[in-house]
């Protein structure tokens, strides 16, 4: 009986840690040429208007599949404010710079891919895949035949 009453507080213990792990999930911070750098908590970006995608991508391990929720990074860009400048549509000229704070990857996007006037890809910052939480951020861009430009566990978004 006290084995048994060991093991669930053991149980308990473990739930309560990977429920705090997965509140944990990284800040976002939005910097470079914008307005108003930012950064957001992982409630902040929940709280944004959620898009969902659903993607099939080939990895070195086979194909990933999913239907990912999150919050636009068209969204993200237009909370810190792109930086225009001078010439002829000089909002053209910037690329976006998704970095992991694991591991340093890290994936660029045109600003025209995701302008709703241009492209208008549904990239997203998503949180949620198949209805389920992520342990962390994760880019998905719809579109892409390869998942390599699906940066997991994002810390920056640098417009260059
Ligand atoms: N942080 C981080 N994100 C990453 C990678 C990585 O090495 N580090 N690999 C990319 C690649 S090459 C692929 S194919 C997809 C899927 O990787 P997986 O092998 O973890 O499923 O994640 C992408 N995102
Ligand atoms: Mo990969």
């Amino acid at each position: 009986m006290r084995r048994v009453c060991f093991a669930s507080l053991v149980a308990a213990l473990l739930c309560l840690g990977a429920a705090a792990r997965a509140d944990e999930a990284r800040n976002i911070v939005i910097g470079g040429a914008v307005e108003h750098p930012l950064t957001l908590t992982p409630a902040q970006l929940r709280a944004l208007p959620p898009v969902e995608v659903s993607v099939t991508q080939q990895t070195d391990h086979g194909p990933v599949e999913g239907k990912f929720r999150g919050a636009l990074l068209w969204t993200l860009i237009g909370r810190a404010g792109l930086a225009d400048g001078p010439g002829k549509n000089a909002y053209l000229r910037h690329s976006i710079l998704v970095t992991s704070g694991r591991d340093g990857y890290a994936a660029s996007l045109g600003e025209g891919e995701i302008d709703p006037k241009l492209e208008g890809k549904q990239v997203i910052l998503a949180y949620e895949k198949d209805g389920a939480p992520l342990a962390d951020m994760r880019l998905v861009v719809p579109g892409d035949a390869h998942a390599s430009r699906g940066v997991q566990d994002v810390a920056t978004i640098e417009v260059q």
